[in-house]
């Protein structure tokens, strides 16, 4: 089996998790490429229930996890869930997980400065999950991060810090929130270091090495390619690249070396955070959804907005993600519906377009253009093949092909990683 990237297709929480588990028995090593501890993967393996934010989906599975340097680590949230899932049984450390020695650091400052900027945008806000991404992400374009191979050397730690904290502490002032000392900062860190250290090496070694030795490589995005940070819903985005073509850059090897892009998706669509959602549903169907998919999110536990499978985004996603295949989750959310919809394009204005506009007001004012498909009576929660399930659904798979133009490789009909059906 080629090497594999699973990336989201829609807006997140589409279940990679559950896949890049299920993928993960036939890998020998899963990569994080980018995000942080914004991500929140949940997994189910027998009676336990793991939910990963920073950590490869693979460590429960005892795999090589990698973190590359795609990501932004904060060193307390993955310490802490390291913590977390050793309280859970599983044996998770240096041996089995290593971090790029060049990531760079999401500091305390950084949440502090994510928070100050959405509590001044108000209404306006993007609704990020507060947890410091964007200004780690800024910080690392801005040539002023903190990497982890910077712990080892405290010379250059004490002057970076300087620079971070002249640029850092002004933008906070003029928010109105706390300054940040120096030495609170740099003691803590050097704290850090003989905890954070052993983890780190170039990992873009070892995947060289792995990738000469035939191991397989499995990439394991987070977020999805409409948060991406040039192509998604901007400014209401991660700031980094979710796409596929940023697992290799993320993770320190070739594009050659990504055999297969699986593209996951729900089998409707959520959004947690602000921004534009053509097919989002505010009546009673849209509460239904979100109960019954239990929509909240992993890490913050905020409510999850609801609407229909927006087969014109998903396509658009598609094509900008590099996705060969589709992984379709959540059928069993939409069993007992008597009609679906399904968003096949918008309407901006007096233009229908198949693709969504990129400008700001263009984007809100997209109504949807939606086609009606006559839903199904029976149960596919748990379905194990093709076969069980009602035709109905299988009307609405291939229906939902055609539109993105993409085959459905596999569907995922309960969290339980056996209930997967591999379709291609
Ligand atoms: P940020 O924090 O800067 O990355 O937020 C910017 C936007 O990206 C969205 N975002 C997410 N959307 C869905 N799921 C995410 N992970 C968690 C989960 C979210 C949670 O799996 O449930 O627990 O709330 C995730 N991470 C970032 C975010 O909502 C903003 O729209
Ligand atoms: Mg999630």
């Amino acid at each position: 089996m080629a090497n594999v990237a699973v990336i989201g297709a829609q807006w997140g929480d589409e279940g990679k998790g559950k896949v890049v588990d299920w993928l993960a028995s036939r890998a020998d090593i899963v990569v994080r490429f980018q995000g942080g501890h914004n991500a929140g993967h949940t997994l189910v393996v027998g009676d336990q229930t793991y939910k990963l934010s920073l950590l490869p989906s693979g460590v429960v599975r005892g795999k090589l996890g990698i973190i590359g340097n795609g990501v932004v680590l904060d060193p307390d949230a993955l310490l802490g869930e390291i913590a977390k899932v050793r309280g859970q049984g599983l044996d998770v450390g240096p041996h089995n997980l290593r971090v790029a020695d060049n990531v760079p650091l999401i500091l305390p400052l950084h949440p502090a400065l994510d928070r100050a900027r959405e509590a001044a945008r108000g209404e306006d806000k993007i609704g990020t999950t507060g947890r410091g991404i964007g200004p780690a992400y800024e910080d690392k374009v801005g040539r002023r991060a903190i990497r982890l191979c910077d712990l080892a050397e405290p010379e250059t730690l004490s002057a970076k810090l300087d620079e971070l904290l002249l640029h850092h502490n002004s933008l906070l002032r003029g928010l109105g929130a706390q300054e940040f000392s120096k030495r609170d900062l740099l003691n803590k860190l050097l704290a850090l270091a003989p905890e954070l250290l052993p983890y780190s090496e170039p990992v873009w070694e070892r995947l060289d090495e792995a990738r000469r030795d035939g191991r397989r490589i499995l990439f394991e995005g987070a977020q999805a390619v409409m948060l991406d940070v040039d192509h998604g819903t901007y400014p209401y985005v991660t700031s980094s690249n979710t796409v596929a073509g940023n697992a290799a850059a993320g993770a320190g090897i070739g594009p050659d070396a990504i055999g297969l892009v699986l593209g996951i998706a729900k089998a409707y669509t959520t959004r947690v955070g602000s921004g534009p959602f053509p097919s989002e549903l505010h009546d009673e169907i849209g509460r239904r959804l979100g109960e019954r998919g239990r929509e909240f999110g992993t890490v913050t536990g905020r409510p999850r907005r609801c609407g229909w499978f927006d087969a014109a985004m998903v396509r658009q996603a598609v094509k900008l993600g590099g996705v060969q295949g589709l992984v379709l989750t959540k059928l069993d959310v939409l069993d007992g519906l008597p009609e679906l919809k399904i968003c096949v394009g918008y309407r901006v204005g007096d233009e229908e377009m198949l693709r969504l506009p990129p400008a700001m007001r263009a984007q809100a004012a997209a109504e949807p253009v939606f086609e009606t498909i006559e839903g199904w009576t029976g149960s596919t929660m748990g379905a194990r093949s093709y076969a069980e399930l009602p035709a109905q659904a299988v009307k609405y798979i291939r229906r939902i092909e055609e539109l993105v133009e993409a085959p459905v490789m596999m569907l995922s009909t309960s969290p339980d990683r056996d209930d997967t059906i591999a379709l291609r």
